[in-house]
């Protein structure tokens, strides 16, 4: 088996401003990693270059991995780069030569200025650190890399692995799973494409989470891959897991804490999960970018289904439209595909949230987006989450239609003071004019609530109004059955703009829609809409 060395911990640092620090890298200070330094003082909210540094004794070709970081950076190796980082939150692997096997220099060089895939009016707040954690790993030259597993049939266990060698080696592999089953197996030029049915296996599902594990051994590499038995179908408006109709109730979430700022630990992600889970919800949409290792493997022990996409928020035209955008939208969802792929939690697969859907030129990227991650995975289902509602021209792309309809809130009109009785009639209305042959998912609703502001005329922004509103909406998804689910907009309060005309829609600075406040302090929504669900058992 590999060795693998976990580099979290205290690193140099050095906060560079609007200076990109070059080689040999200057550090005076220090930065806990994984960490934001923009929730560093005195680099609190300052938006400019740093570079994070530590020591690490290693040799021979190595994997690094980054378990997110943010907004864009470059690792060094001795000062010679071994990789950039473009996409803020994905998690990925740098392969490279470390050399003589010694003491070497480890350096990141880190931006949270925004940039072409992170722009500054996104409604979240883009924080500048190293999200998760750091590891470096010992392969061999032939390594085995990008294993990934689907189910092809539930019924009878059967799988389907693929997986690519360094160097294009051919030879045999052996798979061990943690049942006892053993099969053998062969690369052949860098590939290896099997199919494997398990004599004994449990199910992947909600309700008993059970993962298999897999051991690939070859002559010269050893992995073992974590996955789950499980199938997503979809039938006309439902959608099915295991042969069963599932119906999704749940939450979009940031990862985002007041204290920590994308590099939420473990045990915050955890406690966040189990709130979720315990308050009688099953779904997260990871929104709006890819989501840590971390908490995907906590949803896949848990049984948690997750809405995974790719980083995006409203991209307009003509950049929308431009091919070099589309390029980098196109290996983000590939990247993406691949680093997710054996996470049997994650059951859509999404990109560009809210689009300029309503044009016909927007269908090329919506296509080519599609078409690339389906020729990656064949089983998941694909879509994007609209706000053009009837105007949307894409739906016969995707494979669920997935609406941000904001009933209640951003349809308010002056002299009302509570609008809740146009919730249901607006969402039957939007379900009726959707596709009868795709699910229909509710992706977005909610109303901002400050948490401690109670009114007993239910007015906008009270605890009540969102309370009553929150429960017309998981009310009407449970009640209809031509609705595959809900995510509430959305967990908990979430830092957004700090500047800007968009921050007097955001009191405090935050979009404060969350059913818990920023501290996971629970507003009365969280009470009425988890009553609710127990009461529905
Ligand atoms: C959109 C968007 C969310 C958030 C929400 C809101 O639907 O997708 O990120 O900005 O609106 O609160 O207005």
């Amino acid at each position: 088996m590999r060795k693998c060395d976990i580099l979290n911990g205290i690193w140099d640092f050095a906060y560079c401003g609007d200076t990109r620090p070059e080689y040999p890298f200057s550090t005076t200070e220090f930065m806990p990693v994984p960490g934001c330094y923009d929730l560093m003082e005195p680099y609190c909210g300052k938006r400019g270059y740093a570079v994070v540094s530590r020591k690490v004794v290693a040799g021979g070709l190595v994997k690094l991995f980054i378990d997110g970081a943010g907004l864009d950076g470059e690792v060094f190796w001795d000062g010679r780069s071994v990789g950039v980082i473009k996409y803020a939150y994905l998690p990925e692997n740098f392969v490279f030569d470390a050399g003589e096997e010694k003491e070497h220099e480890l350096a990141i060089v880190l931006c949270n200025k925004y940039n072409e895939v992170f722009e500054p009016y996104f409604d979240f707040h883009g924080y500048g650190g190293i999200y998760g954690d750091v590891t470096l790993t010992a392969i061999p030259q032939e390594y085995i890399h990008s294993v990934m597993i689907s189910t092809e049939d539930y019924v009878t266990g059967k799988i389907r692995l693929r997986a690519s060698a360094a160097q294009n080696f051919s030879g045999k592999a052996r798979l061990v799973f943690d049942t006892g089953f053993v099969a053998d197996a062969e690369f052949d030029g860098g590939r290896l494409d099997t199919t494997v049915t398990l004599p004994e296996f449990k199910l992947w599902s909600e309700k008993s989470p059970d993962l298999h594990t897999v051991t690939i051994k070859t002559a010269a590499d050893e992995i073992r891959e974590t996955f789950g038995i499980r199938q997503i179908k979809l039938d006309g408006r439902k959608i099915l897991v295991n042969g069963e109709e599932i119906k999704l109730v749940g939450f979009n979430r940031h990862e985002s804490h007041p204290q920590t700022g994308a590099a939420m630990p473990p045990q915050l992600i955890a406690a966040d999960l189990r709130m979720l889970k315990n308050g009688g919800f099953n779904y997260v949409r990871g929104s709006h970018y890819a989501q840590r290792k971390t908490l995907l493997d906590l949803c896949d022990k848990m049984g948690i289904y997750v809405w995974e996409e790719t980083l995006g928020w409203d991209f307009k035209a003509p950049k929308l439209h431009s091919q070099e955008f589309m390029d980098a939208q196109l290996d983000q969802a590939e990247k993406l595909t691949v680093s997710s792929y054996n996470h049997p939690c994650i059951i859509i697969k999404g990109y560009l949230n809210e689009n300029e859907s309503e044009k016909p030129e927007t269908r090329v990227i919506i296509q080519a987006l599609y078409d690339k991650i389906r020729s990656i995975d064949p089983h998941t289902p694909i879509t994007f989450a609209s706000n053009r509602y009837e105007k949307c021209v894409c739906t016969d792309i995707v494979d669920i239609v997935a609406m941000n309809p904001y009933p209640g809130w951003y349809d308010s009109k002056y002299g009302c003071i509570n609008t809740n009785d146009r919730v249901k009639p607006r969402l039957q209305e939007l379900s009726d004019a959707m596709p009868k042959d795709k699910p229909f998912l509710i992706t977005e609703i909610g109303a901002e609530a400050l948490l401690g502001f109670r009114d007993p005329l239910k007015t906008y922004w009270s605890e009540e109004y969102q309370a009553e509103l929150l429960s017309e909406c998981v009310e009407y998804a449970l009640e209809h059955d031509d609705c595959a689910g809900i995510s509430i907009w959305h967990f908990a309060d979430t830092r957004s703009y700090v500047s800007g005309p968009h921050i007097f829609g955001r009191a405090r600075g935050f979009n404060n829609k969350g059913i818990l406040d920023e501290y996971r302090r629970p507003k009365l929504a969280w009470n009425a809409v988890t009553a609710l669900l127990a009461d529905k058992k």
